[in-house]
């Protein structure tokens, strides 16, 4: 018998890639520390449990009172299943030897057995490839979605009507605003959908949520920065991981664990494109964005910081944006400096560049201030951080669902954004970094799928991204999110974008019509969300009055105490639009508040 068991560190012998099965193949080259019986190897073993499988999936069930086939002939005239094709391989992953008569022995045919070894049949494992696949690869073809008339962006809605593309407001009693002007684009990155216009009506229709009645109207999704609503593509994504693909990752042989596998390194890839990234080793699955900067303050921060050094940070930022920032400064002996911003809520760059200095070790800045809107001049604040040597992390929450990050071409070090606020589930997000600052930085929680090897006495790490995946991961979650990106990316970022600008400008428009509504910021380039005020109401009243009417805000201090205080104020009303939002939804939040001001006159 042959003995293969791999070393760690060591590829196992694999037959060659697309020979069988991506799930069996790959998952033999994906653990090399994983599992083993002490006189088999690995593939021997996953080839006769795939092999057993084949005889199952291929034996044809017997009609009742028929007589089963004893002869075995079942197998050899079973016909193959439509084969999924194979995932690619990240391309930093070890690539797969072809097979050699040294360890792949040639048999005469399906079914026959090597007499060497029972382990050494040749498979066939097109039986066993989950049929007609539709996210094989992430290539999800909408035809083969599930048939609702949701998803049919002509069949009439079942229950609430969606506006038509041209039809009148929502609301007939509000005005609506043509009067406003916004700048052209001339993004070269606009495309749309199979050449069709871009339509936030025809849109919405694939996101289910959007048709749920609240409170007896057609619900008005404007809480966008808080989370996004989730694309039937995504829904269907999840349900397919769930009924076809679960498993753990990385650590088993078997069918499912490579599929599962295979579907989580594809959803990095995705990623990877989504942010222009050169290799998926830059990609590192966190539970948020939250996290991400966390595992860069906790890990980077706790090698290069030390007393008296300064990270630099605005008064636009997000609690986590800071507090990561503040723990680390106390426990160092580091100093956190804060750039202020004007009365419009933009960073008064000046002052800015005054605190970068010798002692500047890293500066944090947001893409887009959640409770402001404020698109932030990256391309100056990275700028002067690197004229100074200062490596940049950006925290984008709010710009990668609204604006797209490209991440070797904006001088960052860090980039940290959150799967849920871009059309994906909770509980995953993305840290991007380059590649020499996560080779250099320490693991910052330990456990199984980031080691190399552990022993008592010392344990070797993995390297990026596992090193930094510790435990089993947020897996559908992150599937979940490949298949958002990669949905955004279909629809088209710029066409996104574009769209967005222009209900944003409409939104101001309509909302500075609203007697008594005062802005709270008021940048020169915004993005996805307005702050503001409904004369001396409380937001919370403004809020809860409004969702009587199916609008969502968000009302409070949006996790940026700071900004609020340097308004004076203690919260605000914010509305936050998303690819699916509309101008009929628009006039719906003015309606509301036309009824609010009513209510508290
Ligand atoms: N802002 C909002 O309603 P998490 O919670 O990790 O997904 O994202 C944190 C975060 C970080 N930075 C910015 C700029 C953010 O907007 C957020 C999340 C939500 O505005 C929840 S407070």
């Amino acid at each position: 018998m042959t003995t293969q068991v791999p070393r760690a560190g060591e590829t196992p012998q694999l037959p060659a890639a697309g020979s069988s099965t991506p799930g069996v193949a790959l998952a033999g080259a994906r653990f090399p520390g994983g599992p083993t019986l002490p006189d088999f190897d690995p593939m021997s073993l996953s080839r006769v449990v795939a092999q057993l499988a084949n005889e199952l999936f291929a034996a044809p069930i017997p009609a009742a009172g028929a007589p089963s086939p004893a002869d075995g002939s079942a197998l050899a005239a079973a016909p193959s299943g439509p084969s999924a094709p194979s995932a690619p391989l990240p391309p930093s992953s070890p690539a797969s030897p072809a097979p050699t008569s040294a360890n792949v022995p040639v048999a005469s045919g399906v079914g026959d057995v090597d007499p060497r070894s029972p382990f050494d049949a040749p498979l066939d494992f097109s039986a066993i490839t989950a049929p007609s696949d539709p996210f094989a690869g992430q290539g999800f073809d909408p035809a083969l979605s599930l048939p609702l008339s949701l998803l049919d962006p002509r069949a009439p809605s079942p229950e609430l009507p969606l506006p038509a593309p041209q039809g009148p407001p929502a609301s007939p009693a509000v005005p609506t605003f043509d009067a406003f002007e916004i700048s052209p684009t001339s993004d070269p990155s606009i495309r749309s959908l199979g050449n069709a216009p871009f339509d936030a009506n025809v849109l919405k229709r694939e996101f289910p949520i959007l048709n749920e009645p609240v409170r007896g109207k057609r619900l008005v999704w404007l809480d966008n920065a808080a989370t996004t609503q989730k694309p039937q593509t995504v829904i269907d994504r999840l349900s397919h991981f769930y009924e076809h693909e679960n498993s753990n990752i990385h650590r088993a042989a078997h069918t499912l664990a490579a599929r599962a596998t295979d579907a989580y390194e594809s959803a990095r890839e995705s990623v990877r494109r989504f942010l222009n990234a050169p290799s998926t080793r830059e990609i590192v699955f966190v539970r948020g964005t939250t996290e991400g900067i966390n595992l860069i303050a906790q890990s980077w921060g706790r090698r290069n910081v030390g007393p008296g050094d300064e990270i630099v940070i605005s008064w636009l930022e997000h609690h986590a944006n800071i507090v990561p920032w503040q723990m680390l400064c106390s426990e160092k002996g580091a100093r956190l400096r804060v750039a202020p911003v004007d009365d419009r809520g933009q960073v008064i760059l000046e002052e800015y560049e005054k605190l970068l200095g010798p002692k500047t070790k890293l500066v944090s800045f947001t893409q887009v201030s959640n409770a402001l809107g404020t698109v932030n001049p990256l391309a100056e604040v990275i700028g002067m951080a690197k004229a100074h040597g200062v490596p940049v992390l950006v925290d984008g929450a709010q710009g990668a669902p609204h604006l797209g990050f490209d991440a070797p071409a904006s001088g960052a070090d860090f980039y940290a954004f959150s799967g849920h606020k871009l059309y994906g589930p909770t509980g995953i997000g993305v840290l991007w970094a380059k590649r020499e600052h996560l080779e250099a930085m320490p693991p910052w929680q330990g456990g199984g799928d980031m080691i190399r090897s552990v022993g008592f006495d010392k344990t070797t790490f993995a390297p990026p991204p596992a090193k930094f995946e510790a435990g089993t991961p947020a897996i559908a979650q992150a599937i979940g999110l490949g298949a958002a990106v990669a949905w955004l990316q279909e629809i088209g970022v710029g066409a996104a974008i574009a769209h967005e600008r222009e209900i944003v400008a409409y939104a101001e428009a309509a909302l500075r019509e609203v007697p008594g509504l005062r802005f709270v910021g008021t940048p020169r380039e915004r993005s996805g969300a307005i702050s503001f005020l409904l004369g001396d109401v409380h937001p919370h009243d403004v809020a809860t009055i409004v969702d009587r009417h199916g609008v969502a805000v968000r009302a409070g201090h949006h996790c940026a105490q700071p900004v609020m205080k340097r308004y004076g104020i203690a919260a605000t009303v914010r509305a936050s639009f998303g690819v699916y939002s509309t101008r009929e939804d628009v006039d719906a939040l003015v309606g509301a508040l036309l009824a609010a001001q009513e209510v508290f006159a």
